[in-house]
């Protein structure tokens, strides 16, 4: 009797793991019996499965998140290390350690939904300004805190006021998030998306480097507007060369845009920063919310967040006078969502191959979508498992991954994965001085800091 209870017992567990597999969505939740069963089973099943049925693990993950919350808000600007794991990387088992610091930022509340315009001002940005790590949430908030700190168990942070909310009152303006941050030839650039009277836009605003106080100046405007808040903004700024620097813009929703060149949305574009005027670099891009420039190649590589399926790296060797085209909404490794389908046959789109369309082949997509963000090329490192990889922080798989490419820059030789569970990697910087990796993860927020060895 004892026996049966048992096997019965084991297989109400395995019922409900199956369950929680199909229910819990997720990346690493999608192998093909799952993805047949969510098929079967509407959404609002699903969750309701998952909230009634799994009351007890999701209350016990409520209860840990709230506990990380008030723990991080009581250690203020502190900036403690809660946590430090040593462990190997998914393919290659290279060895890494691991540390998490606090940021006293709001978390990003996946349960609100990605789409959430709430959830745009919990994107937090960081670059490194020579000693120092410069970090701003979403919301426009400004930190640093010294760069050495990040060897020791306190960041230390220390808050610095800016002007960001005078200048957005002054026009009337409503902000709708941060894009990035990039720290160029002593200027602290930032990438602003704010609400005006003629709708949603993109601006670029720069402040003299400094310590105390951060007053930011409009440098640059899109030009691009939406009626309502847009989640394909791209927004990322790089460094570049002839006294420029790079930014990327999202499509912005705008199909019939993207492939023309009479105005912003799906380009990279560079602006000089005396003049201010810009030169289109590129078009036919989704949503590039990464951007790398290695000047001793003069190569530009992004990544996009491709629709449902068809996140890409893209390489582009500059050669001059020319725009490459990148193929969106033409060609993507990825589909529609459902509601667009008709729309995308009507139109032609829905091609896969880029180079048979006369466009830029990806050097790499990732179906299904990884939600890539920032990335970072290393050519040369003393440490050789770093050399040659693009390391691309993603959102919905919790990894940061490692992608090593051939020398001749047309073929992804290998992949690997740094696995930080149930943490969106938003923004990623590399300190070369100390060999670390500096990101941010929005879901607690923290500062994490990788070493891989
Ligand atoms: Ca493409």
């Amino acid at each position: 009797m004892k026996k049966y209870f048992s096997i019965l017992a084991i297989i109400v567990l395995l019922g409900f793991v199956g369950i929680w597999s199909i229910v819990s969505g997720g990346y690493d939740n999608q192998n093909k019996i799952i993805l047949f069963l969510k098929e079967l089973i509407p959404n609002k099943i699903a969750k309701k499965v998952r909230d009634t049925i799994f009351i007890i693990p999701n209350l016990k993950e409520q209860n840990r998140v709230y506990k990380l919350q008030v723990t991080k808000y009581e250690q203020g600007y502190n900036g403690n290390l809660f946590e430090e794991i040593s462990t190997k990387s998914q393919e290659k088992k290279y060895s890494y350690n691991l540390k998490k610091f606090f940021l006293p930022f709001k978390r990003l509340d996946i349960r609100l939904g990605w789409q959430a315009e709430e959830n745009s001002k919990r994107a937090h940005y960081l670059d490194i300004i020579n000693e120092n790590v410069l970090v701003m949430s979403g919301l426009g908030e400004t930190i640093y805190f010294k760069k050495e700190n990040i060897l020791s168990e306190k960041l230390n942070q220390n808050k610095i006021e800016n002007n960001i909310e005078k200048i957005l009152s002054t026009k009337n303006s409503k902000l709708l998030g941060i894009r990035d941050l990039l720290y160029d030839a002593n200027f602290i650039y930032i990438s602003l998306i704010e609400m005006g009277k003629k709708g949603a836009t993109m601006n670029i605003y720069r402040a003299k480097s400094n310590f105390d106080y951060l007053k930011f100046e409009l440098f640059f405007e899109t030009q691009e507007f939406t009626e309502k808040y847009s989640l394909q903004t791209g927004g990322r700024l790089e460094k570049f060369k002839d006294d420029k620097i790079l930014l990327s813009i999202g499509f912005l929703g705008k199909y019939d845009q993207a492939q023309k060149e009479n105005n912003l949305a799906g380009k990279i574009i560079s602006i000089d920063k005396n003049s201010r005027e810009f030169d289109l670099i590129s078009k036919g891009h989704r949503n590039p919310q990464g951007l790398f420039y290695l000047a001793e190649d003069n190569l530009i590589i992004n990544t996009e967040h491709g629709p449902k399926g068809g996140d890409e790296i893209n390489l582009n060797f500059l050669s001059e006078n020319e725009i490459k085209n990148y193929g969106w909404p033409i060609s993507s490794y990825g589909e529609p969502y459902p509601q667009l389908k008709e729309l995308f046959k009507e139109k032609g789109y829905l091609k896969t191959s880029h180079k048979e369309n006369n466009f830029e082949e990806p050097i790499k997509y990732f179906v299904p979508s990884i939600g890539i963000s920032e990335l970072i090329h290393i050519k040369e490192s003393p440490q050789k498992n770093l050399s040659r990889r693009i390391f691309a922080s993603s959102l919905r798989a919790s990894s940061i991954y490692i992608i090593e490419i051939n020398d001749k820059y047309d073929k992804v030789i290998n992949m690997d994965r740094v696995f930080i569970p149930n943490n969106r990697i938003r923004d990623l910087k590399y300190d070369s001085e100390s060999k670390n990796f500096i990101a941010i993860l929005e879901n607690i927020p923290a500062i994490a800091v990788i070493k891989i060895n």
